[in-house]
């Protein structure tokens, strides 16, 4: 059965992700990949209702297991209706955020232990890891300020050390997990692109990806 490579976006907040994967795509499909786009939470229906609930700014205090749980609860649906569907058909599926994330902000972020997220994990999608990440590394204050302009979600409202907690939970993340290329996206947005590019076309001429 053929299976398409899945492939995902990481970074904090403003860092480019969504810039960014309209030229990973390009790059994919240049090469002839049927390329699903795709993002977390989110990607189907109920999904996107759980993101609405996720990020709309509450009165009430958001406890970070029930945090943690409505996230998995959104992909465990992403997964099962969209993503591995996708992967089965041969389809190439890029994704904005993905567990990744999860190590970084509810993990690092908000403290929950990283083996109950690995666990959650193996539930979700039991076997099913991206074949790479490009993780977009930019410090908090200057992301941020991309947007400003912006009204801010729930998560952006957190504070400066969240965001210190978060990058550091990446840093972690990508050091120790061989599918997670480091990118410098601190830098002008033609000098990311050109790592990006170089990045995905390493991956796709590494004998067995593509
Ligand atoms: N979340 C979580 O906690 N746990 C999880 O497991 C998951 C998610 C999956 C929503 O995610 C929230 O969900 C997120 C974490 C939480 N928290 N927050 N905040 P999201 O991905 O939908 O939201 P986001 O991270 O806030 O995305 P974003 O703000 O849209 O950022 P982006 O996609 O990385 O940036 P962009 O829209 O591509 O670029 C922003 C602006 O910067 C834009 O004007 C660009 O033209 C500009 N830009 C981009 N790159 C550059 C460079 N290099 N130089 C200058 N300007 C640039």
């Amino acid at each position: 059965m053929p299976t398409g490579r899945f492939i995902t976006i990481e970074g904090g907040e403003g860092a480019g992700k969504s810039t960014n994967a309209d030229l990973v795509r390009e790059v994919l499909e240049r090469h002839g990949f049927d390329v699903l786009a795709t993002r977390e939470p989110g990607g189907t229906p109920l999904a996107e209702e759980i993101r609405s609930v996720l990020l709309g700014p509450r009165d009430e205090a958001v406890e970070a297991m029930a945090e943690t749980m409505l996230i998995f609860a959104a992909r465990a649906q992403h997964v099962a209706q969209v993503i591995e569907p996708a992967l089965r058909a041969g389809r190439w599926v890029l994704c904005e955020r993905f567990t990744d994330s999860t190590f970084a902000y509810q993990a690092g972020g908000r403290g929950v232990d990283a083996e109950v997220v690995a666990q959650l994990a193996e539930l979700a999608h039991p076997g099913l890891w991206p074949d790479l990440t490009l993780y977009l590394d930019a410090p908090p204050d200057a992301a941020m300020t991309r947007i400003a302009t912006r009204s801010l979600d729930r998560f952006e409202r957190e504070r400066g050390d969240f965001f210190e907690r978060v990058r550091k939970a990446y840093a972690v993340r990508a050091r120790e997990q061989p599918h997670i290329v480091h990118i410098d996206a601190s830098r002008d947005l033609a000098s990311v692109q050109r790592e990006i590019v170089g990045a995905v076309e390493r991956f796709l001429s590494t004998p067995g990806n593509a």
